[in-house]
């Protein structure tokens, strides 16, 4: 059959492209039932893997964690995408600098690794929402994780976005993502909706393809891998040590008869949570097990292999409401800062056993630079830099309004109301629906009268004449993310009473902090005093400034750095405008936050602000911030607020 020309050469030109795209990758990654195997280009292929977020490590130290990883023996990292991380808001996104995940993933091609990716779209992770975006609770009965229709159109739209950007680095197309994660431990909740994790897998395959081979991880059990797994994902499991690996195994292999046995969650730590002691894990308990894991001849993923840190408001929660501090150290082989530990080379010992491992040193320890203490001055209240900090005003409600309400979603509101009648003798400010999310710092007239706390503390007397300003400075400490309350509103999310009296007429007041930070605005002006409450252990919430210079002439500085807060209670700290995270050494058991040498300068003054919320040592204390050589996140944890007393005294700590 004659073709005319110009027919000819599109259909020559489409077999090759046909052919380029093979030819350009002749690489494949599939599971090899007969073998019970991953199959990398035809043959057996185990994979040792370690956990890493590139959310939580700065870009700058992406190489330097990696390299680490590598020369412990990995074959692969895993990775979650979280959503909200890329996703600030409808249709904006961010895959810049930190957030530069396709950059993230050539280094660790280029390393050598292998990448088992997760992008959820839930991720769990003690990340905000499990990663989920909180503009999805705009539909206020929005079921999360489900199919219903507002969340699948918005999962649609973001997995549009992402799954495009990595399908060029999947393993078949040349690049390191030999598997790719559908949700997450989905058997753990509630909503056990098939046709939710149907609509993911099409979505996926018609996004990435049908060669890549697809998985889901749920907790080792029956009960879990029932709502979890499903026909065309394969099923892995996810357990620590200490346990019967075979048993663990036993649960998968219930959902996959044969294939690879794959432990996607091996915890070499654990997580914690503010007020509670931190977590550590056993190194020999972890060695053992993962050798008896290696032993059987499994997959594994050590999780975490660094865990990094939750900067500015990243930090997830669990429930009862519980937040997650700003280290995620997890007590990983490589801590916080990526120091090597004990438990990274006895790890890499047992992997030796079983695989090649680089031979060499792994790049070393950064070094830690203790810059000293300095001195801190207050500049203003909160209440005093309302006109800065609330660009549009206030809002005005009978009732309370949420962040999303307010279309906030991170850090601080303040509400505002006046005292309905006199309360001169101490008279009670209750929430009875717990429904400050997650903690009130109360003040009339600007002096300090105490903190209700979600869980913790419904209930505080206070005083003051009729008419008198009452500020309830609100602040959100992590969207819970696990579990089915992830739909975790914030603010107040329900009426507070005063006695027998709802409070009504309210101003609200969005408050835009990290925007005016980053501007240097409250270093402008009169600097304010502080007010001290009648117990005279609270002072008003307020702004503090110092400045430290880094001494020139000594070699390689700027170094990581630890800031320690003696006698301060809990607040947040933005160095040079960049947000470090959530401080509360009166709670514990993390102390001091890690300070990564890349957002110190060596050519100006680095500007410290912090935000005291519950009380400052500035009028008769030290009013200094210090910076150490050495993490403290293991401090002992007692505080009343602890045993979940309801109507108690506000946390005074
Ligand atoms: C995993 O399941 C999760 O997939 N996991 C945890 N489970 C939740 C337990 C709550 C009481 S704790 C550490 C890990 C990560 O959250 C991971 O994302």
């Amino acid at each position: 059959m004659a073709f005319p020309g110009g027919v000819l050469l599109l259909l020559l030109s489409s077999v090759l492209a046909i052919g380029n795209v093979k030819l350009a990758s002749s690489s494949t990654f599939e599971i090899d039932y007969k073998n019970d195997c991953f199959a990398k280009d035809g043959k057996p292929f185990r994979y040792v893997s370690g956990s890493i977020h590139y959310s939580r490590i700065p870009r700058v130290y992406w190489v330097d964690r990696l390299q680490k990883m590598y020369m412990a023996g990995l074959n692969a990292i895993q990775t979650y995408v979280p959503w909200n991380y890329h996703e600030a808001l409808p249709k904006q996104y961010n895959f810049t600098g930190d957030r530069d995940l396709e950059h993230f993933l050539q280094l660790a091609h280029d390393i050598g690794f292998l990448v088992i990716l997760r992008p959820g779209p839930y991720i769990c992770a003690e990340w905000e929402m499990g990663g989920l975006p909180a503009w999805l609770l705009k539909k206020n009965d929005i079921v999360l994780r489900s199919s219903d229709a507002d969340y699948i159109n918005a999962v649609d739209q973001w997995m549009g976005t992402l799954l495009p950007k990595i399908k060029p680095f999947l393993y078949q197309n040349g690049g390191p993502i030999i598997t790719v994660q559908v949700e997450n431990e989905y058997g753990s909740y509630f909503a056990c909706d098939y046709n939710y994790l149907r609509h993911l897998t099409k979505l996926f395959r018609s996004h990435l393809g049908d060669e890549v081979v697809l998985f889901t991880t749920d907790g080792a059990d029956q009960g879990y891998l029932k709502c979890g797994a499903l026909q065309g994902l394969y099923a892995t499991v996810d357990f620590g040590p200490g346990g019967n690996v075979t048993k663990a195994f036993s649960a998968q292999r219930h959902a996959e008869p044969r294939g690879p046995l794959v432990n996607s969650e091996f915890y070499t730590g654990w997580l914690d949570h503010w007020g509670e002691h931190h977590s550590v894990v056993n190194k020999d308990a972890v060695a053992k097990s993962l050798n008896e894991i290696l032993a059987l001849g499994a997959n594994v993923n050590l999780y975490m292999f660094i865990g990094g840190t939750n900067f500015g408001y990243w930090n997830g929660a669990n429930s009862p409401y519980a937040p997650q501090p700003t280290s995620y150290d997890y007590d990983a082989p490589l801590t916080e800062a990526g120091d090597l530990t004990d438990k990274y080379f006895l790890i890499r010992d047992v992997i030796r056993m079983y695989k090649n491992v680089p031979d060499g040193p792994p790049p070393p320890t950064t070094p830690k630079f203790a810059y000293g203490a300095v001195k801190m001055k207050m500049l203003k209240t909160v209440a005093s830099a309302l006109d800065m900090l609330s660009f549009s005003g206030p809002v005005k409600s009978i009732y309370p309004l949420t962040f999303i309400d307010m279309k906030q979603h991170f850090g601080f509101m303040l509400y505002r109301t006046k005292l309905p009648k006199d309360c001169s003798k101490p008279t009670p400010l209750s929430s009875p629906l717990n429904g400050v999310h997650d903690r009130g710092y109360v003040t009339v007239d600007g002096v300090p009268q105490g903190i209700l706390e979600r869980d913790k503390c419904l209930s505080i007397n206070i005083t003051g004449a009729a008419g008198s300003e009452v500020d309830i400075l609100v602040e959100n400490m992590g969207r819970i993310n696990y579990g089915k309350y992830i739909n975790d509103f914030k603010g107040l999310v329900s009426n507070l009473t005063l006695g027998s009296d709802t409070l009504s007429n309210w101003l609200i007041y969005s408050l835009s902090i990290d925007e005016v930070v980053s501007k240097g605005f409250f270093w402008k002006g009169s600097h304010g005093r502080n007010v001290f409450s009648h117990s005279a252990k609270l002072t008003t919430p307020a702004f503090y400034g110092g400045s430290f210079s880094i001494p020139s002439g000594i070699p390689d500085l700027p170094q990581d750095t630890y800031i320690h807060f003696p006698d301060w209670r809990k607040g947040q700290v933005w160095i040079n405008g960049f947000n470090l995270g959530r401080y509360w050494p009166a709670r514990g058991p993390q102390v001091t936050l890690y300070v990564p040498a890349h957002i110190l300068r060596t050519d100006a003054p680095n500007n410290i602000t912090v935000l005291e919320l519950v009380s400052a040592p500035c009028d008769s204390g030290t009013c200094t911030v210090e910076f150490v050589d050495t993490p403290i996140l293991n401090a002992t944890v007692s505080h009343p607020a602890l045993k979940h007393k309801m109507f108690d005294k506000g946390d005074l700590a």
